[in-house]
């Protein structure tokens, strides 16, 4: 199933016709840099093409007024002097003669974008529009957007598609406050908005995009806001909002179709966001959202200003919606004191409506939306911002390497009787035995000694490890008999390697041998019912569930607010997933770690499970294939036990990994005294 990309030249016709420094960025090269980079890149060829077509009046009306829908028909025939009149009634924005047909296009990309999606025709897809839409209301044009794409992308889906729920992620640096606006008090729909606010002191200048507009009436706990209250924000504090609110809630939430603001002015470069996350990061911010709704993913694009980074982070999106694995993931050094102030806030607003954030922290003392009172009492004029042109440091960046994909995406490793699953590459172990290596393991694993099956699986299982490392593949699959053995096999070898790091993730109990973990060299992550008897060391982490991984919710929260940040920070070169015969992992939560994971390690995993267990090398094999996993179901609240559990061994851990914090340790302190 394949990415769907809709771009039409159309878009880049028309442009700002008079002198306005707040609106001299929104150029129409943005969309033509974009769209070639992705010839460039090879990607746009690798799309499906899906032409635009125009918003009709009623999908419109489904999020504007008559009367503002009326008001923008006029445009066209207006002149000048009436096109910079009729501007002014709005904050933010221009008219042009073409933007009301341009606009009709973009909301109708995003609709054929839905419908291409919804209908099955593609898996995902992205949509390059101009004007953006975030910013526009139900009667009033603003902040470069005049109809709301995304907004009417959703209600569409609803109507046209019976979609029961849409999950927004507005990426873009700024608020779409007509995306809230919109559906407020809509519980079917679950916006979520990160934005640059400095305590109010940004663009739009809004109370309600605070992290306490919820939501109202039924729609209370279904608007997130995480407010950025300094710029300079890095990729560490986006993937810990992802880790610790959005997807937790995303994942309980369970969306029928995930549409995303993809604005790219929350990548660094950009003069607007003053951002200093890096365009690889998208590639990440999508993969953790493609195995949601059943990988039924489109975005679209807002904002993003700068024209070399803008490009870039557009290519990482679709690359990774194509299903290519992501770039190692750079400088995740733990989220700054203010992001983690915010997270607190959000955390600690949305606990009451969301099971999965029950044991988040209580507010802190003195929490940020005093400084933002403080700060409103202090300063008399406010409205200085944007009138003068501010200097902006230019920034520079590394261009993110070429996402190379390995002619082999995954290699098996199976026993006689075991069908190869299709689209896999079978490794037979004649093709692979090397008697160096068979002689090293007989020294080291004195239980195979005599067994020339298992020296055999174990030597072919080098290879390839081997074969990953290289990049000659992307991933693999091993059905062994001794699981522990193979584990610790490749933990032994990885060793042997410079720079490796292996992240062992096990569900279920370990048997003998126990892998090495002293050396940092290998990050052991294991799931299970058992007690854990002593804290091990920074490098092996036992998470205790009181069901084992049977229990969805529980095991789902695990992953994603203790296994994907201690993942993400620790930055493996190759995970190693481990399935023991007694995980009591059902098939689709198996199949969201197997896809989750694959965000690590530039996709470097390799499965292991034991001979009883070949009925779910099919689904495993899937997943590894990039198969978006089968969604959840509606998660249920966890164990309370398990949710303790799990924040106390978070609080434990936190010391030595930072993308496990969730509160800012003074938060408040300073500014009392
Ligand atoms: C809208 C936008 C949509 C701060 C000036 C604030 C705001 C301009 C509207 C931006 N230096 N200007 O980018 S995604
Ligand atoms: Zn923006």
């Amino acid at each position: 199933m394949g990415t769907a990309l809709i771009y039409d030249e159309e878009m880049t016709k028309y442009k700002l016709l008079w002198v306005d420094p707040v609106c001299k960025i929104e150029v129409p090269e943005r969309l033509t840099v974009s769209y070639e980079a992705l010839i460039k890149n090879g990607l746009a060829d690798r799309c499906v093409s899906v032409p635009v077509r125009e918003a009709t009046d009623a999908d419109i009306l489904l999020v504007h007024s008559e009367e503002y829908l009326e008001a923008v028909k006029t445009t066209p025939y207006l002149t000048l002097e009436d096109l910079k009149e009729f501007t002014l009634q709005y904050g933010d924005v221009y008219f042009h003669p073409n933007i009301y047909h341009c606009a009709k296009l973009a909301a109708g990309a995003a609709l054929q974008l839905v419908d291409c999606v919804m209908t099955g025709k593609v898996r995902n897809g992205m949509a390059l529009v101009r004007p953006p839409g975030h910013h526009s209301m139900r009667s009033a044009a603003n902040g470069f957007c005049v109809f709301n794409n995304v907004a009417i992308a959703a209600q569409y889906a609803k109507q046209k598609h019976g979609v029961k729920r849409v999950l927004i992620v507005d990426w873009d640096v700024h608020h779409g406050q007509g995306v809230q606006y919109c559906f407020e008090d809509d519980p079917s729909v679950l916006y979520f908005s990160w934005h640059r606010y400095e305590h109010q002191k940004f663009w739009p200048q809004l109370r309600e995009s605070d992290y306490d507009s919820v939501g109202k009436d039924k729609g209370a706990g279904f608007n997130i806001n995480v407010p950025w209250n300094k710029v300079g924000m890095k990729n560490s504090d986006y993937l810990s909002v992802f880790c610790h609110v959005l997807l937790p809630v995303a994942y309980e939430f369970c969306p029928d179709l995930v549409l995303v603001c993809a604005g790219f002015d929350s990548a660094i470069g950009d003069p607007e966001g003053e951002m200093c996350a890096s365009p690889d990061i998208f590639a990440h911010l999508t993969h953790l959202l493609m195995n949601l709704a059943g990988g039924k993913m489109c975005a679209v694009l807002e904002g993003g200003y700068n024209l070399t980074s803008l490009p870039q982070s557009v290519c990482q999106t679709v690359q990774t919606l194509l299903g290519d694995p992501a770039p190692r993931p750079a400088n995740l050094g733990g989220p700054c004191e203010s992001a983690l102030e915010s997270l607190h806030c959000v955390r600690s607003a949305h606990r009451q409506y969301w099971s999965c954030l029950k044991h988040a922290a209580d507010l802190p003392a003195s929490d940020i939306s005093t400084k933002r009172i403080k700060l409103a009492e202090k300063e008399i004029d406010n409205t200085a911002d944007g009138e003068e042109e501010k200097i902006v440091e230019e920034k520079v960046w590394p261009e993110p390497q070429k996402r190379v994909t390995p002619p082999v995406r995954t290699a098996v490793v199976l026993p006689d009787g075991v069908a190869c699953p299709d689209g896999c590459k079978r490794l037979s172990s004649s093709e692979v035995s090397d008697p160096g290596t068979v002689n090293r393991l007989r020294d080291n694993f004195p239980k195979a000694a005599d067994d020339s099956d298992a020296l055999a699986t174990l030597s072919s299982l080098i290879a390839l490890v081997e074969k990953v490392t290289v990049n000659e593949m992307c991933n693999g699959l091993a059905v062994v008999r001794d699981v522990s053995m193979a584990m610790s096999c490749i933990v032994q070898h990885a060793a042997t390697a410079p720079n490796s790091r292996v992240l062992v993730v096990c569900v279920g109990v370990i048997a003998d041998p126990y892998p090495c973990t002293d050396n940092g060299k290998t990050l052991l992550v294991q799931f299970n019912n058992k007690e854990p008897e002593e804290q091990k060391s920074k490098y092996n982490i036992t998470v205790h569930l009181k069901k084992g991984c049977s229990y969805v919710s529980g095991f789902t929260q695990a992953v994603l607010s203790l296994l994907l940040p201690l993942g993400y920070e620790y930055d493996p070169s190759l995970v190693l997933l481990v399935r023991m015969p007694d995980s009591g992992v059902c098939d689709s939560v198996w199949q969201q770690l197997t896809g989750l994971l694959q965000g690590l390690a530039q996709g470097h995993t390799l499965v292991l499970m034991q001979e009883a267990e070949k009925a779910c090398v099919g689904l495993t094999a899937s997943s590894l294939l990039g198969d978006a996993a089968p969604s959840l179901g509606q998660l249920h609240a966890p164990l309370p036990e398990d949710v303790e559990a799990l924040e106390r061994l978070r609080h434990r851990l936190q010391a030595d990994w930072k993308l496990l914090r969730t509160t800012a340790p003074e938060t408040g302190r300073g500014d009392e005294h």
